[in-house]
């Protein structure tokens, strides 16, 4: 068999694992890396910014649900995909990324652009490689993929030294991977889900919690079938977004924070949770020692070290969801839960989320309204970090998992809009939408020059309230309305002390998103007024290139209900004095 070098080699693995594309951006530790892309099969895509190539990847892997890969230089172009790696961790996102380092003789002596990126990027990697010998490279890219897209999901760094790309051997692609540290296990305890399957039939008031680990394994039948049959209401996490139907009577929308009155209540009252592919974050429990006191935790999750990590596990079930779930369904009884079911739908209509509909106010939500009215939910929705991206969970109405792509555990701002390039290659007929806060999609909008190459036409609604809009909401609720630095229009000429500006005195916004989308050849479109924004996105959804639409919205307007920080879900304000 023929010889290659390691970066031949690297090459030859990706596109044995099907890979469709790779983001990233070339440098000297990378060189012979380039070299080989050049000339090859890669779909390879040059980005602007390294963070944004590590979007683009996990845009691509949540949207499509294979794993996105990256390819980076050493040094600053490995510790600028520090914040992807952490962000797709955090939400346990498949991404392979592979990093160019200084050649194995020089590593440890501070060599140009040399970066210790396995050691940076441990606690935010599934698992990490350093690479040191051209003979292991080829496995180590199979298990890289296997670890990354397995159990769990998460990201995966294989960092290859300059003299390893250029060292020479023979391609041996492994068939299977064994690693006896790593046996994701599947298969739920039978007894465990008999037991869980018992106290559920018991229960009255029982609530399905669902995270990312539902969309991940696909599961999103198998519990709307034993909700249906047993009666349960369901709440999603904001990664589970349309892993649930909105439309049915069971549906309790989104936990947590900014979830729903009724979501929230129901998990307070309820005496059984079960919790599929869920972690129990602090924005979903809220003050932990208050979580759903009176019940009982059933906990399925493919990943142990979940389990009763954050809060005490009654019935664990170690497994996939949809494995664990198909079983436990012939177990669970058919049942109607009439009173429960009042109860919820009384929450429900004490306070349904909703904002003023009936004034000519531009306010945020009906833009996301009209954005799902208009795709019907169908299109893939990226978010930005911030009120925008609540809103965006509140009100879009995804029609399938794997629609609404957010980052959820990091929250990381400048996420969303290479995310959203991402997901439209993976996705290339579906129409891709990047909502965006005025302040995030500055942090890596840069990468319009991306989508206009590629033509690969990307929609962003900016909800431009000229603030960094979440913290501003937490400055007036709980700092006295001092807005300290996070009015983005602002210049030194402005009065310290502007805690209730008039967009129409304050100094000229910058950038004009208009003028910005046109230089790099999009299309730009202003909304001020509400009356045009059905128009606008129906001309944004018509066109055929990137679109930027700019909407001015309400500027101080503010994400309810809301669980204020470190309180009880029972502490769940409705409004803003309420
Ligand atoms: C990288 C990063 N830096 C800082 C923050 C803290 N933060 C959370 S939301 C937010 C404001 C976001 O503003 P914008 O994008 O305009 O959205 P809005 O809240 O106005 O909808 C900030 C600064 C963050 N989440 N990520």
């Amino acid at each position: 068999m023929a010889e290659l070098t390691g970066a031949q080699i690297l090459i030859e693995c990706l596109l044995k694992e099907n890979v469709e594309v790779v983001f990233g951006l070339p440098g000297g530790q990378a060189l012979p890396i380039f070299d080989a892309i050049h000339g090859s099969k890669l779909n390879f895509i040059l980005a602007r910014h390294e963070q944004a190539a590590g979007h683009m990847a996990d845009g691509y892997a949540r949207s499509t649900g294979k794993p996105g890969v990256c390819i980076v230089t050493s040094g600053p172009g490995a510790t600028n995909i520090v914040t992807p790696l952490a962000t797709a961790y955090m939400d346990s996102v498949p991404l392979v990324a592979f990093s160019g380092q200084v050649s194995t003789a020089v590593i440890g002596q501070d060599a140009f652009q040399e970066a210790d990126i396995t050691g940076i990027t441990r606690p935010v990697t599934k698992h990490n490689f350093l690479v040191k010998d051209v003979k292991d490279l080829a496995r180590t890219i199979k298990e890289a993929f296997y670890i990354a897209s397995t159990g769990r999901p998460g990201p995966v760094l294989v960092d290859i030294p300059v003299d390893v790309q250029r060292g020479i051997c023979e391609l041996v692609y492994p068939e299977k991977v064994s690693i006896r540290s790593y046996k994701p296990n599947y298969n739920g305890h039978p007894g465990q889900i008999k037991k869980a399957a018992s106290i559920i039939n018991e229960s009255k008031n029982p609530v399905f919690y669902i995270g990312t680990g539902v969309v991940v394994s696909n599961a999103e039948k198998e519990i709307l079938e034993i909700s249906k049959k047993a009666d349960i209401p369901v709440t999603n996490t904001l990664l589970a977004v349309g892993a649930y139907p909105h439309d049915t009577n069971l549906s309790l929308g989104m936990l947590g924070m900014h979830g729903t009155y009724a979501a929230n209540k129901a998990v307070q009252a309820a005496d059984v949770i079960i919790a599929v592919g869920a972690r129990f974050d602090d924005r979903c429990t809220g003050k932990v020692c208050d979580f759903a006191k009176a019940a009982k935790i059933i906990h399925v999750d493919i990943d142990p070290t979940a389990i009763s990590k954050v809060v005490e596990t009654d019935i664990p079930v170690v497994g996939d969801a949809k494995k664990v779930l198909e079983e436990m369904s012939g177990l669970v009884e058919s049942k109607k839960r009439a009173d429960w079911i009042k109860k919820i739908d009384a929450w429900k209509a004490e306070h349904p989320l909703g904002y003023e509909r009936n004034d000519d106010k531009l306010h945020p939500q009906y833009v996301i309204e009209k954005i799902s009215e208009l795709t019907k939910g169908e299109a893939v929705i990226t978010t930005e970090v911030g009120q925008h991206q609540m809103w965006s969970a509140q009100y879009y109405k995804a029609a399938n998992p794997r629609l609404f792509v957010s980052s959820g555990g990091l929250g990381t701002m400048g996420f969303g809009f290479p995310a959203a390039i991402g997901a439209k290659f993976g996705n290339p007929t579906k129409e891709v939408i990047a909502v965006a806060g005025d302040g995030s999609f500055q942090m890596n909008m840069q990468e319009m020059a991306i989508a206009i190459l590629n033509d690969v036409n990307v929609k962003v609604v900016i909800l431009n309230n000229q603030y960094l809009g979440n913290v501003r909401q937490w400055q007036e609720m709980f700092y006295g309305k001092r807005y300290s630095h996070t009015c983005l229009a602002k210049r030194p000429a402005c009065p310290s002390w502007c805690n209730s500006p008039d967009r129409s005195k304050c100094p000229v916004y910058v950038p004009d998103f208009v003028k910005w989308a046109e230089s790099y050849g999009a299309l730009g479109i202003r909304v001020t007024h509400k009356k045009d924004v059905e128009g606008a996105i129906k001309k944004m959804l018509e066109a055929k290139n990137s679109v930027v639409l700019d909407v001015w919205v309400e500027i101080e307007e503010n994400i309810f209900p809301m669980v204020p920080a470190g309180k009880s879900l029972d502490e769940i304000i409705t409004r803003i004095g309420g």
